[in-house]
Parts: structure tokens; C-alpha cells; sequence
């Protein structure tokens, strides 16, 4: 069993994709453990997305996290990080797969819909920066 962060992002929210995004997940038999509907502060966004400090994006990117509310989702089930990132699609909605969340509701890489952890060490970091322990599910 391994546990992940995802999260749908505001433009989802906005766009009324919650009740489908939530839909695929339970369908797809992973445990929702946590979920809170929440407006990111910048300092979590900051955090969330410190690998990209750097990049030309970064910006735009932390105005688009906190610019409205997202779903905070801890999923729980088997190879739920790398399944909820092929649940998801590319990064770049073009080249993500027919059928995934990205291909059949996004069109550009900087809105994209969700969110999803890469690797145990993110989706861990990524958990405790966004849920209280007392927040999740045993
Ligand atoms: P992912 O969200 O698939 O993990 P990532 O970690 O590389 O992708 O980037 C985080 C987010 O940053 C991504 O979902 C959208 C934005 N982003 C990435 N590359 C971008 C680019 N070239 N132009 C604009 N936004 C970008
Ligand atoms: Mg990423």
C-alpha cells in the first residue's frame, strides 16, 4: 500500500471537474484517506513547487495555485503514485494519454487540471505540507 498527494487544481474547481476527477478515483479502487477543498497560501505554494524556483514559470505558477480553491486529495492504494500519475497524463496535455485526465480536459501545460506526486519522497513531503496528521485516515 503506498499513499500519495493529488490535488485538483483551481482551474478544475472552476471549471466544475471535481465530482468527474473524484469519480475516476474511486472507480479506480484507490482509498481516499483525505480531502479538503482549500485556497493555497503563496508560502505552500512556494514549498510545494520549490524545485521549480528557478524556472520562468515560477511565477505564473504560484499566482495560478493560489488564484482560487483547489482539492486536496491523500489517495491510498497500490502503486497509487505512479498510478494516479498515469491517471493523470503528461504534464504537457498533448502528449498525454488518450483517456487521461490531462487528454481529455486540458489544453495547456501551465492549466492543467491536477496535481500528482512523482515519487515516494515528494508524495511524503507533499502529505505533511498539506494534511495534519490528524487530518488522515489510519
Ligand atoms: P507535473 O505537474 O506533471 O508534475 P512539473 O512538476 O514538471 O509537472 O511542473 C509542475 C507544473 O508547472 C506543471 O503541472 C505545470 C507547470 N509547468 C511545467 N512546465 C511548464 C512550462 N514549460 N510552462 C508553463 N508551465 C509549466
Ligand atoms: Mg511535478
Amino acid at each position: 500500500m503506498e499513499r500519495t498527494f493529488a490535488m485538483i487544481k483551481p482551474d478544475g474547481v472552476r471549471r466544475n471537474l471535481t465530482p468527474e476527477i473524484l469519480a475516476r478515483i474511486v472507480r479506480k479502487g484507490y482509498r481516499i484517506v483525505g480531502l479538503k477543498q482549500m485556497v493555497i497560501s503563496r508560502e505552500t505554494a512556494q514549498a510545494h513547487y520549490a524545485e521549480h524556483k528557478e524556472r520562468p514559470f515560477f511565477g505564473e505558477l504560484v499566482d495560478f495555485i493560489t488564484g482560487g480553491p483547489v482539492v486536496a486529495i491523500a489517495l491510498e492504494g497500490e502503486n497509487a503514485i505512479l498510478g494516479w500519475r498515469g491517471m493523470m497524463g503528461a504534464t504537457n496535455p498533448a502528449n498525454a494519454a488518450p483517456g487521461s485526465i490531462r487528454a481529455d480536459f486540458a489544453t495547456t501545460t501551465g492549466e492543467n487540471v491536477t496535481h500528482g506526486s512523482d515519487s515516494p519522497e515528494s508524495a511524503e513531503r507533499e502529505l505533511g505540507l498539506f494534511f495534519s496528521e490528524g487530518e488522515l485516515l489510519k
